[in-house]
């Protein structure tokens, strides 16, 4: 049967074979990569197809489920992928989609086909890339099925069964490939983060998520009503809203569906997040600019009508109507072009008009119906104006300082005597005595010390103006040397490892995450970059009979007193600071390279929404929020990599 099957293919089946051998040879081009990103890349491909049915009108519900032996199956409630045989190739439509590289929903039905970026590469590359795939069809009474492995088909479409005459849908499962991913098992948590985000961005969808993982069995339902509304809701959810409407405009212009919603809150950083046919695109792209340029003009136009700005004052910019913005942009287009390094920045010029006329238009319309809100909002933006102005005269201040004083570092710098930015490391150390010990314990020759004193300025809760006058800043900012803001310079760092050194307990991760909040929010790319670590100090230290052990964590202690014995000899000390060790100590077992665990602080892009958040819940005001989200979700600092 194998044979006589194979033998009817022709120079078509050579072609698919080809192309999914290119697959399997060169993963990377089709996905991106094969690190975990990449198998959980796999699944939103899959999710995708059905989701462009339920835009299409057909599917109103997606289940996926990481099954026990960690596939994964998909199942939606559409018409079904087709069935028939599809004449040019001769194979069913459900073999054309999974073995046909690029084949995805270009077939039939006028269906409104948006996948594109990494995503929407297609069903055969998932195939292509899995150990073994499964789909079964519901249609028409019947249920289809085939199977294929590492891509290739095992034998046509076959009915194997019948089903409910009203039943349609489709059902996918899968089992990544471990020769070709790094590791093949799926974080729930990732699933859930991006389904979550597919669930706004489609809104009335259902999707739930399930994990039939022994001892990891949980699930979760998303469904939001509102889509995008409901997430600019969540997003805000740890602020004080400055009203309580969230703004919605939607609209079609040039072939671009448009879709924005928004709102302000009390802080100080523009949250603005642009997707592309459900794709983040980290680097914006005309939808932005066509976004922010509404925006500068609508507000403007508003302000000077409404008396709100005098003719003799300069107009808002957009960094001011922006402070304390929460937005979601999101365009659907048929053909998005992506550009940029990381193809990550959308390129079709259409789409900046469409967002401007979109926006524009509904956004005067509602400052008109909504002037309590429309004032409001002129108001806080006119206050960052006048911060936003003396925050520049600060800062022309320490520039034009450090120009005729040169290069003034820090006096409670430490610094290391070598130059090569690539040798040198800088230790960011919470308080003054654990800054004394690590100054002595140093090698000096690249590892510099910076001090900081008490608690570090919240830069969620202060305004520029604010942040910049700040002492423990503004010697961050001297010692690495890069500048800040426009000024930003990466090739001036001074230390390619930024390494912060805090107690192992709450207030040192308070600080830590202080820190990180500032780095993140002010130079973001030296965590984009890697240079930005956080030290292990020990938690244990264990002795007996004059030998001594560290541990750094309790599964660690136990190993440690497994192996030598627990007995009343043993000494065991619990670390509750850095200042409890002595230079010696403190060197053996938190700085000297050869021994001490660095954990290196990462960042992916593709859920910055998420990771903007994990910020303002941890460093904003209301309580409730925060507490739950420490509960369920010690995940940022579990997010960091050794
Ligand atoms: C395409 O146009 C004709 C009617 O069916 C349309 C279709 O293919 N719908 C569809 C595909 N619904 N769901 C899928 C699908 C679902 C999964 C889980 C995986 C794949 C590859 C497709």
């Amino acid at each position: 049967m194998g044979t006589e099957y194979q033998e009817e293919y022709g120079a078509d089946q050579i072609q698919i074979l080809e192309g999914l051998e290119a697959v399997r040879k060169r993963p990377g081009m089709y996905i991106g990569s094969t690190s975990s990103r990449g198998l959980h890349h796999l699944v939103y491909e899959i999710v995708d197809n059905s989701i462009d049915e339920a835009l299409a009108g057909h599917c109103d519900t997606i289940d996926v489920c990481i099954n026990p032996d960690n596939s994964v199956t998909v199942t939606d409630n559409g018409r079904g992928i087709p069935v028939g045989i599809n004449h040019k190739s001769g194979l069913s439509g459900v073999e054309v989609v999974f073995t046909v590289l690029h084949a995805g929903g270009k077939f039939g039905g006028g269906g409104y086909k948006v996948s594109g970026g990494l995503h929407g590469v297609g069903a055969s590359v998932v195939n292509a890339l899995s150990n073994w795939l499964v789909v079964e069809i519901y249609s028409e009474g019947k249920v289809y099925e085939q199977r294929y492995e590492r891509g290739k088909t095992t034998y046509p479409l076959r009915v194997i069964g019948d089903c409910d005459l009203e039943k349609t849908g489709t059902k996918v499962s899968f089992s990544p490939d471990e020769s070709i991913f790094e590791d093949i098992v799926y974080d729930y948590d990732v699933l859930k983060q991006r389904l979550r985000e597919m669930a706004f961005l489609t809104r009335g969808i259902r999707i739930n998520l399930k994990d039939a993982r022994p001892e990891k069995e949980q699930e979760k339902s998303f469904y939001y009503e509102g889509g995008i509304k409901e997430f600019v809701a969540y997003l805000n959810k740890s602020r004080e809203a400055l009203y309580d409407h969230i703004i919605y405009c939607e609209g079609q212009r040039d072939g671009v569906y448009v879709e924005v919603a928004m709102q302000h809150n009390d802080s100080y950083n523009d949250a603005t997040y642009s997707f592309v046919n459900n794709i983040t695109t980290p680097e914006g792209g005309t939808h932005l600019a066509g976004f922010r340029n509404a925006l500068t003009k609508t507000f403007n136009a508003y302000a000077r009508t409404n008396k709100l700005i005098k003719e003799t004052e300069p107009a808002l910019s957009g960094d001011d109507i922006r402070e304390g913005l929460t937005a979601i942009i999101s365009v659907k287009i048929e053909e998005p072009q992506f550009e940029g390094q990381t193809k990550q920045k959308l390129g079709n010029s259409e789409a900046r008009g469409a967002v401007d006329a979109v926006v524009s238009e509904q956004l005067t319309y509602f400052l008109e119906q909504n002037p309590t809100i429309a004032k409001n909002i002129c108001e806080k933006s006119l206050l960052a104006q006048r911060a936003r102005e003396a925050a520049r005269k600060a800062r022309d201040l320490t520039r034009r300082k450090t120009a005729l004083e040169g290069m003034s570092l820090p006096g409670k710098l430490a610094d290391c005597s070598d130059k090569d930015p690539r040798n040198c490391e800088i230790y960011i150390v919470e308080g003054d005595s654990a800054g004394g010990s690590a100054k002595t314990a140093r090698s000096r020759a690249t590892q510099a010390i910076l001090p900081l004193r008490g608690k570090i300025l919240n830069v969620e809760k202060a305004r520029l103006d604010k942040i910049y006058g700040n002492a423990e800043i503004k010697a961050m900012i001297t010692a690495f040397g890069t500048g800040i803001h426009e000024d930003f310079d990466i090739t001036k760092l001074r230390y390619h490892k930024i390494i912060i050194m805090t107690d192992a307990d709450v207030d040192g991760a308070h600080i830590s995450t202080l820190l990180l909040t500032f780095l993140y929010r002010f130079m973001p790319e030296l965590i984009k970059q890697g240079y930005v670590y956080l030290a292990k100090p020990p938690l244990y230290k264990i002795e007996k009979n004059k030998k001594v052990w560290y541990a750094y964590d309790d599964p660690e202690l136990n190993s440690i007193l497994a192996e030598i014995g627990r007995d009343t000899n043993n000494k065991i000390q619990r670390y509750k600071g850095l200042g409890e060790m002595d230079a010696e100590q403190l060197w053996e077992t938190t700085m000297d390279p050869e021994r001490r665990i660095l954990e290196r602080v990462v960042m992916d892009e593709e859920a910055s929404s998420e990771i903007d958040l994990t910020f303002t819940t941890l460093m904003g005001d209301k309580v409730e929020p925060r507490r739950e989200f420490i509960e369920i979700n010690a995940k940022y600092v579990q997010n960091l990599d050794i």
